[in-house]
């Protein structure tokens, strides 16, 4: 198990979070290094509004201590094989028994998007948090149209908020990128959104009913929100997930992850990225974590790698930390993970020992949830990490979209 229990008792000023009235402003000029066409705002069956919202958080961070800030390659190579092999050690090495308050504005985009066709009901939203790799793209692909879940989700009367995680997309991507730019950060950031949506801050409606999907590491931010903040969401989505932690490390080392503005020097300068901002080395290190062959399309991975995004070492080490027993969620759990997904099934989602006491590894994931009104799990075949990517894509939407219509009735 990947919980630690750890952070989570240091987390829980997160839910003491200080409200503030968030000021919006207008899209700047088109960041070089977004992984999206930002001329395209959603598909042409939803009304999409993407603007900047500042949100002025404080967070319990994690310390990295003796880490050098301007990691050269070889020395962030070092960290991962010094955290690979044994997280303890690794602790005790580079972070801090303390967390610390870290306070800041942060600038993030955002994108509602309502039915054009009408909504099934305005007072609903679906609130979608990209993983590893991606920005807000993930959930409007456009490979072709039908890997758009925003598109597959207006079809069905639904709206659907969507945002650049911090460090990707058009989102501000801080300096740090281990002390700011790490999990506590970005949960603390996933919380103020759902309030938002529920106070009326995005887009003038008060979402009484909202459901939380995340894909991989956004699907633990969904989890840690549901964890920490019990009612901030209504039902949890949880795309690309479990809680057994075995892949993680091949995860970690099939990407070679490696200084982004080295991998990609026309799309991120070193104006915009520190070194320790990360993609996957090469093409095939990014097959290797997120897709299954031939169970995808040329065009599809192309795209992906073309509009990869990085991510921190602080955020590649701290991303499963802020993971926790749920004990206060009522709502329904919902669990779709890809039979080949790597980093949460190792390429075999039903790999359980003799004798489990559940059919697959995903289904495990009801443990972190002692209330749930409902919990299920969904696993398409042939599909690996990055579920929208693969063939399966339309029908495991349609899938999903049948749990949102059962949890919001
Ligand atoms: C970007 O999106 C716009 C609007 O959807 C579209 O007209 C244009 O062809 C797209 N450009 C590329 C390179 O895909
Ligand atoms: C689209 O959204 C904008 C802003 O919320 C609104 O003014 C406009 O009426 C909407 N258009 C349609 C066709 O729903
Ligand atoms: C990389 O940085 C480390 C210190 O962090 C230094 O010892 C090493 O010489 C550097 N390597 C290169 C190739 O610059
Ligand atoms: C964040 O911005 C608000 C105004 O928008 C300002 O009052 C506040 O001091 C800022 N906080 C930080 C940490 O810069
Ligand atoms: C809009 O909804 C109406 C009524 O449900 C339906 O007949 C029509 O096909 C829909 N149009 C589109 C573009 O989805
Ligand atoms: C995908 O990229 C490869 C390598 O650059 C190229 O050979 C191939 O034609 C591309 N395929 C599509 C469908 O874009
Ligand atoms: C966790 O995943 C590993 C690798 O797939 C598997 O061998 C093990 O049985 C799983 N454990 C549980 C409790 O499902
Ligand atoms: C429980 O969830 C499953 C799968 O999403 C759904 O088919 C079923 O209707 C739900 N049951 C109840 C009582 O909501
Ligand atoms: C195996 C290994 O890397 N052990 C290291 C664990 O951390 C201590 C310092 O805290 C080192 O001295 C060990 O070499």
């Amino acid at each position: 198990m990947i919980t630690s229990v750890r952070y989570l008792s240091l987390l829980t000023s997160l839910t003491a979070i200080a409200a503030s009235v968030p000021a919006a402003r207008a899209d700047g000029p088109a960041g070089s290094g977004a992984g999206y066409n930002t001329s395209r705002v959603g598909p042409d069956n939803a009304n999409c509004t993407r603007q900047i919202y500042q949100l002025d958080l404080t967070s319990s961070n994690v310390v990295f201590q003796n880490v050098d800030h301007n990691a050269n390659q070889t020395y962030i190579t070092s960290l991962f094989q010094t955290f690979l092999p044994s997280m303890s050690n690794f602790t005790g090495m580079y972070e801090s028994s303390q967390q610390q308050n870290v306070v800041n504005n942060y600038s993030l985009s955002g994108t509602l998007c309502t039915p054009k066709n009408g909504t099934k009901n305005p007072s609903h939203v679906q609130y979608l948090i990209h993983g590893v790799g991606f920005d807000s793209s993930y959930w409007d692909f456009a490979a072709s149209e039908e890997y758009s879940y925003v598109r597959a989700a207006a079809d069905a009367g639904y709206t659907t908020f969507r945002y650049d995680r911090l460090g990707t997309g058009l989102s501000e991507k801080p300096s740090d990128a281990y002390n700011v730019v790490q999990s506590p950060t970005d949960l603390a950031i996933a919380i103020r959104f759902a309030q938002m949506l529920r106070s009326g801050d995005i887009g003038g409606q008060k979402f009484d009913k909202i459901v939380g999907v995340g894909h991989s590491y956004g699907s633990v931010q969904v989890q840690a929100i549901t964890a920490h903040v019990p009612t901030a969401l209504d039902a949890a989505l949880l795309q690309g997930f479990s809680n057994n932690g075995t892949g993680q490390g091949p995860f970690l080392a099939g990407g070679s992850y490696s200084i982004a503005t080295e991998v990609f020097p026309d799309r991120f300068s070193a104006d915009e990225l520190t070194n320790a901002y990360l993609v996957t080395a090469v093409p095939q290190a990014n097959q290797f974590d997120f897709f299954y062959f031939p169970y995808f399309s040329a065009a599809a991975f192309n795209l992906t790698r073309a509009t990869e995004q990085p991510a921190t070492q602080g955020v590649l080490f701290t991303q499963t930390a802020i993971m926790g027993t749920a004990h206060e969620f009522t709502g329904p759990v919902h669990v779709v993970t890809g039979a080949q997904d790597l980093p949460f099934c190792y390429r075999d989602c039903y790999a359980v020992p003799p004798d489990a006491k559940y059919p697959n590894i995903p289904a495990y994931a009801q443990e972190l949830y002692p209330k749930t009104s409902n919990f299920s799990v969904y696993i398409p075949a042939n599909t690996g990490h990055a579920v929208n990517q693969h063939y399966s894509a339309p029908d495991v939407y349609q899938e999903m979209l049948a749990f949102v219509d059962s949890a919001l009735m």
